[in-house]
């Protein structure tokens, strides 16, 4: 079983990827973002509790992030392995979706880390937001913001994975196609 992590700032490519990869491996995509963005269009009151975070550019409190990534695990029970897009964001998160596996005997196979300056992320992230309508493309400050908290709660969880012997780093500058050859020459070794 393959299990993946994709690691990086907001805008790196990991949902863009995330599509490619999802169905070159077959395997389940979670992304904790779209969880949220669903919940937010059904007004859900985890979708309330959650924009009142995203809208700013801050991370949604880990439990109720941590609770919402076991419930999409065990409601696909067939997978035969997932990417984990946006998850784990911090320690407490990577913590817990070790042990979460580690109870059905499965791990992380690897965490594929995309690499980008910030102001080409900025520059995708505004292009995107013209179109996506999501409020936390579509201001600067926003952004940043979302950079601060990568750069303080999301980037320690490298030594994390590297302390695993987990960690790749990819460069994620190039087209979409050049990355989506980058990272499958890497789990294909890996394989
Ligand atoms: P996410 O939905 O994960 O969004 P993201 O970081 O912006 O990245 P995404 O994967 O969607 O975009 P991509 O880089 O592919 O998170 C949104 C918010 O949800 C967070 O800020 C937080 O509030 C909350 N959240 C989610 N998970 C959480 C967690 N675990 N804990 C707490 N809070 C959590 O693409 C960006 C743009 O770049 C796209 O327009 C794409 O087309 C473009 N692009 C991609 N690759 C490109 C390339 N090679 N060249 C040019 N453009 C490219």
């Amino acid at each position: 079983m393959i299990n993946l992590v994709l690691f990086g700032k907001p805008g790196a490519g990991k949902g863009t990827q995330a599509e490619f990869l999802k169905s070159k491996y077959q395997l389940f995509h979670i992304s904790t973002g779209d969880l949220f963005r669903h919940h937010i269009s059904n007004k859900t009151e985890l979708g309330t509790l959650a924009q009142s975070y995203m809208d700013k550019g801050d991370l949604v409190p880990d439990q109720v992030t941590i609770d919402m990534l076991k419930d999409a695990v065990e409601n696909n029970p067939e997978a035969k392995g997932f990417i984990f897009d946006g998850f784990p964001r911090t320690t407490k998160q990577a913590e817990a979706l070790d042990a979460f596996l580690s109870e059905k005997s499965i791990q992380i196979s690897a965490t594929l880390a995309l690499e980008a300056d910030d102001d080409i992320l900025v520059e995708r992230l505004i292009n995107r937001g013209k179109t996506s309508g999501r409020a936390d493309d579509q201001d600067e400050d926003k952004i940043r913001n979302r950079f601060d908290e990568y750069n303080n709660k999301t980037a320690p969880l490298r030594s994390f994975y590297v302390a695993q012997g987990k960690f790749h780093s990819v460069d994620g500058i190039g087209s979409v196609d050049q990355i989506t050859q980058r990272l499958t020459a890497l789990i294909d070794g890996l394989l």
